[in-house]
């Protein structure tokens, strides 16, 4: 039996992250010596030294989030390295396993810190303004609690089923030969491919809702089905900022709207610098404001689009005027009298103009009726851009889904999109961030996600790319994805393409049975991706691994994430089997006893063990997902073991006229 109860304190601002009726209790709780001081509400709690504290959905470091401070603040920070506190969204859920567990979802989309083992080992604080809703979830397990929590957040976002096919992706795509070259060379190197991506040169002048007009100026519309009809989704990005430029009609209707982010005199625009240069931001927090921008992404799905990306929402800002001119003042200041300023501070000074908290305190919402400064609502913005969307796409294309998914986010826009975990780095340890960001994204309502496969900065390598690529056969987004200026990552670009193709192919195998998985995660608000401890909560070992999942009710998966590794030590509950899906076609099994191991994984293999008693359904390889062929599903496994495959049209929103079907296949 799980309990989810609603403390409000001081006067928060409702973000409709829960939909759910919960009862309120005007006040604090009595747990964790929670209380307010000098406006700062906080609780803390004491941990034994074997608790684990699970959750905060995209921050960094371990599953177990011992051991660091984590400050939920929506943050455009390329540099996603150990010491960061902050990253693209912000999901203030956490369990903490201990004598009594716990779950607490702190609604306060302002900041939220939480000192988990940092200032002391053995003490977790929590610190937010005082204004808040806090949801308390009692339950028997952390398990029964993740899954409590979702139910009172309402579903997860459900995506067109092409978009568990592969999307390549790179930020410097840009006219329609550089997309029909990509096509083409992944199919020639038999990699599936369903989607590609259309990063932000696609348009004029950045200028969101625009084609650039010298490329894609003449037939969009025909070159999108030119694309479809090779089964290949183009997918355009979607900036926060709109270009300031006079006879921009955007720009211009969100002037004459008051569409648009206003400064502390509510009657201004507020101008910020990204992409374009100088830009207004929509009102996202407005349901006007809202309305109004969600249509405008009508423009491409007119064209035949039928996916998109929402980037730059947390809302990353390069800088403002007054920014600017700030610095201009301090390097005049510098140049005229250097003795009284030390070079450090140099350096400092000209990329604090970046992401200011100062100009995160220029700009006004008007949440239908009350004025608030965006600092106060800072973690809404993604959120709230990318619900725009899609309740845009509630009205432009109400039968079908659209696929849809966000860089910054806070827990509710879970409902509207999937996330990708933004500019990550072609680091083995990025492997390893990935795996722990699954399942605490899975516990704040996220499904459908995934990282930048090859890693976004810096650049890969093919085994680093290959053994990104094996964790990505699993994730619902399996997208390569490179920043500008890297070296090319399409797989193709490596010798011996046969590989991905494998990797791939692999994928498409495994699709339907991810897809099955996803949907009753999503219809039933559970986990597809769990810490083994959620499975195994009473083998203290499976408790405290931290480089292993669990995916549905029947495999778990071992990634490797260290360079020149021939393989891996895996830890196994209980029995099950190994399954390897060799280059050759060959599926092997082999049946592992209960505990320590070391196997062999190779860059060419995709392995996945299946849990004792359980077995799960493959299908042939295709290149593309609407050709996979349903007839030659086998099932691999356990003897005698059962699946309910759960299937769908894959393109239906409403899951009613989806021809839904749970089919129970047996091994
Ligand atoms: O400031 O559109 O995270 O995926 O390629 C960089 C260019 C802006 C950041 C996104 C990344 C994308 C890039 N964008």
């Amino acid at each position: 039996m799980s309990t989810v109860k609603k403390y409000k304190i001081g006067n928060p601002v409702e973000t409709e992250a829960v939909t759910a009726d919960v009862e309120t209790i005007e006040g604090l709780p009595e747990l964790g010596n929670a209380r307010v001081e000098d406006g700062i509400f906080k609780m803390s709690f004491d941990m034994d030294e074997d608790d684990i504290v699970y959750g905060l959905g995209e921050s960094p470091r371990g599953m177990n989030k011992r051991g660091w401070e984590y400050i939920q603040y929506a943050t455009d920070d390329p540099e996603q390295v150990e010491d960061r506190r902050s990253l693209y969204a912000a999901h203030n859920f956490i369990i903490l396993d201990g004598k009594k567990p716990v779950g607490l979802f702190v609604d306060n989309p302002e900041t939220a810190r939480f000192d988990i083992g940092y200032t002391r080992q053995d003490r977790m604080e929590i610190e937010v303004p005082a204004d808040l809703n806090l949801y308390v979830v009692e339950g028997d397990s952390p398990y029964e609690i993740a899954k409590a929590f979702r139910k009172v957040i309402g579903k997860s976002y459900i995506p067109p089923k092409y978009a568990f096919g592969f999307g390549q992706s790179r930020w410097g795509y840009k006219s329609k030969d550089d997309f029909r070259s990509v096509a083409a060379n992944m199919r020639k190197a038999g990699i599936p491919m369903d989607m590609l991506y259309m990063d932000i040169d696609y348009m004029q002048d950045y200028k969101d809702f625009t084609l650039n007009e010298k490329e894609f100026g003449k037939d969009f519309p025909g070159f999108v089905q030119e694309m479809k009809d090779q089964n290949i989704h183009l997918i355009p990005i979607i900036d926060a900022g709109i270009k300031k430029e006079a006879g921009y009609d955007i720009y211009e209707e969100g002037v004459k709207g008051n569409y648009l982010c206003k400064l502390s005199d509510h009657r201004t625009d507020f101008v910020g610098a990204v992409w374009p240069g100088y830009s207004v931001f929509p009102d996202v927090l407005n349901s006007r404001s809202r309305e109004w921008f969600g249509n405008k992404y009508g423009i491409l799905t007119e064209a035949g689009i039928d996916g998109f990306w929402n980037d730059m929402n947390e809302p990353a800002l390069f800088y403002s005027e007054q920014g600017l001119n700030g610095l201009v003042d301090y390097l005049k200041d510098y140049v005229q009298s250097p003795e009284t300023h030390h070079i450090f501070e140099l350096g400092g000074q000209v990329a604090a103009i970046k992401n200011s908290p100062d100009d995160y305190r220029r700009f006004w919402h008007n949440m239908d009726g009350r004025w608030v400064r965006h600092d106060k609502v800072h973690n809404l913005y993604g959120y709230y851009m990318t619900r725009a969307a899609k309740e845009a796409f509630d009205r432009l294309r109400p039968d079908q889904r659209t696929l849809m998914f966000s860089r910054s986010s806070y827990i509710g826009m879970h409902r509207y999109g999937g996330l990708w975990t933004g500019d990550n780095k072609a680091w083995w340890s990025h492997i390893l961030l990935l795996i722990s960001q699954l399942p605490a994204l899975n516990m704040s309502g996220f499904l459908y996600t995934g990282a930048d496969l090859g890693g976004f900065g810096a650049d890969t390598t093919r085994d680093l790319l290959a053994r990104f690529t094996q964790l990505g056969v699993f994730t619902p987004l399996m997208r390569n994805h490179a920043c500008e200026g890297t070296r090319d990552q399409e797989p193709y670009r490596f010798e011996k393409p046969e590989t991905f193709a494998h990797l791939t192919q692999a994928r498409y195998r495994l699709l339907h049975y991810l897809y099955s998985e996803y949907m009753k995660a999503a219809t039933q608000d559970d986990l597809m991706f769990k810490p083994l401890a959620f499975v195994y909560p009473d083998d203290e070992f499976a408790r405290h691994v931290e480089d292993q999942l669990m995916i549905g009710d029947e495999i778990m998966i071992t990634p490797v994430y260290t360079q020149n590794a021939k393989g891996r030590y895996v830890y196994l509950p209980e029995e099950m089997m190994l399954v390897t899906l060799q280059p050759d076609g060959k599926i092997s099994e082999e049946i592992m006893e209960k505990g320590h191991h070391y196997i062999e994984y190779g860059l060419d293999d995709v392995r996945f063990f299946v849990r004792k008693d359980r077995a799960i359904p493959l299908v042939e390889a295709a290149m593309s997902v609407p050709e996979i062929d349903m007839d030659t599903i086998e099932m691999i496994g356990y003897d005698g073991a059962a699946y309910d495959l759960y299937d769908d049209d894959g393109v239906s929103s409403d899951l009613e006229k989806a021809g839904t079907s749970v089919r129970r296949l047996m091994k």
